[in-house]
């Protein structure tokens, strides 16, 4: 009779980690069976797929043909339309058609919501994204990301997906895809955040970080100093304050997805608030901020405007913008003491 053959520690539990992958995570996560719980995880297996296949494009752009640059094209943002943010939109959408999941995808790149009319009778899902996040990086080789949203269709819709202008705890997961040094999936079903690790050898995302907490400070505030003179005084006061400070670093890299992540795992704030030339700041609500702002929460960090939780905004249209302070809770604690003039708080802080 053959023996059971054990592996040391080491190796079963790498085994076992291999064999994490992220559909099986969501499923495990959900702690659940149901219908929903599958088709939520058949859903973010999806979103892996769509990111497997923007990271393979991503890797040898520089060797494909008509990879880079521009298309010419202004997207609904009034933004040149990068050949990459078309392509990724594009993969979203192809990894959506055959899912039977997913009735609506609302991007940033498209002025209207995307109907898949063969699943909208049965799939109950929209999925809201920015299929290329700081694609101005991506002709220089710098990192970018994609951010998703999931929420559950409410009613009917006659069109205009009037249902989504609602705030973003109405969301039932999010996360992004970070195509960095290697490509990396955070996700939140709403217990907790979980990291994964594309391994390209095997073709599949790897749980790395179970249970991410955010450290609640951290030495990274991340900003575009380019707008100083164009902030109100209480924020060029909170930045006067910092300058001050010793031991705070100033990193930003022009993606969003890139500058959350590194202050998810390393703690500090990420700010783009609003400025004169945008008093409701650039970064887009519910495809961006929200989806951020609930990952970041999940994983007990805090995510406001400046007057009130991202969260709680209830946008008035799909491509609203909104200002952004994220990060540690002492940190956009500190900024928000600021921002609503508490004097003490300040003077506490020296
Ligand atoms: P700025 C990229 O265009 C983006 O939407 C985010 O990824 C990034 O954080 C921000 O805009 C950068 O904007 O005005 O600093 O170049």
């Amino acid at each position: 009779m053959t023996e059971h053959i054990q592996l040391n520690a080491a190796q079963e539990t790498a085994l076992s980690r291999d064999f994490t992958t992220l559909s099986r995570h969501v499923l495990s996560h959900l702690g659940s069976y149901s219908p929903d719980a599958y088709d939520l995880s058949a859903l973010m297996g999806r979103i892996g797929l769509a990111g497997k296949m923007i990271s393979r494009h991503l890797s040898r752009a520089g060797l494909v043909e008509d990879a880079l640059g521009v298309t010419g094209e202004v997207n609904v943002q009034g933004e040149a339309v990068k050949k990459m943010d078309q392509y990724a939109n594009r993969v979203f959408i192809r990894a959506f058609e055959q899912s039977g999941l997913v009735c609506r995808l609302a991007s940033e790149e498209m002025e209207k919501p995307y109907y898949i009319p063969e699943n909208c009778p049965i799939g109950r899902y929209t999925l809201l994204f920015d299929p290329i996040d700081g694609s101005s990086n991506i002709d220089s080789n710098l990192a970018v990301g994609s951010i998703f949203s999931v929420r559950q269709q409410e009613g009917f819709d006659e069109g205009d997906a009037k249902d989504l202008l609602q705030n973003g705890h109405k969301q039932i997961a999010a996360g992004y895809i970070l195509y960095g040094s290697s490509t990396m999936l955070a996700y939140s079903v709403g217990k907790g955040v979980h990291a994964f690790t594309l391994d390209p050898s095997l073709g599949e995302f790897i749980l790395s970080q179970e249970n991410l907490r955010i450290p609640a400070h951290g030495s990274t505030y991340s900003i575009n100093e380019g707008n100083f003179c164009q902030w109100e005084e209480s924020m060029r006061d909170y930045i006067r304050y910092i300058h001050r400070q010793p031991g705070y670093s100033g990193r930003y890299s022009g993606a969003l997805v890139a500058d959350i992540h590194r202050i998810l795992f390393q703690g500090g704030v990420f700010l783009y608030p609003g400025t004169i030339d945008r008093p409701d700041g650039k970064l887009r609500l519910l495809y961006e901020s929200a989806p951020l702002a609930y990952l970041v929460t999940q994983a007990g960090g805090r995510a406001i405007t400046g007057k009130e939780d991202i969260l709680d905004v209830v946008p008035q249209k799909l491509h609203a913008r909104t200002p952004l302070i994220i990060g540690s809770p002492d940190d956009v604690t500190l900024v928000e003491s600021f921002l609503t003039g508490q004097k003490d708080a300040i003077a506490a802080v020296g």
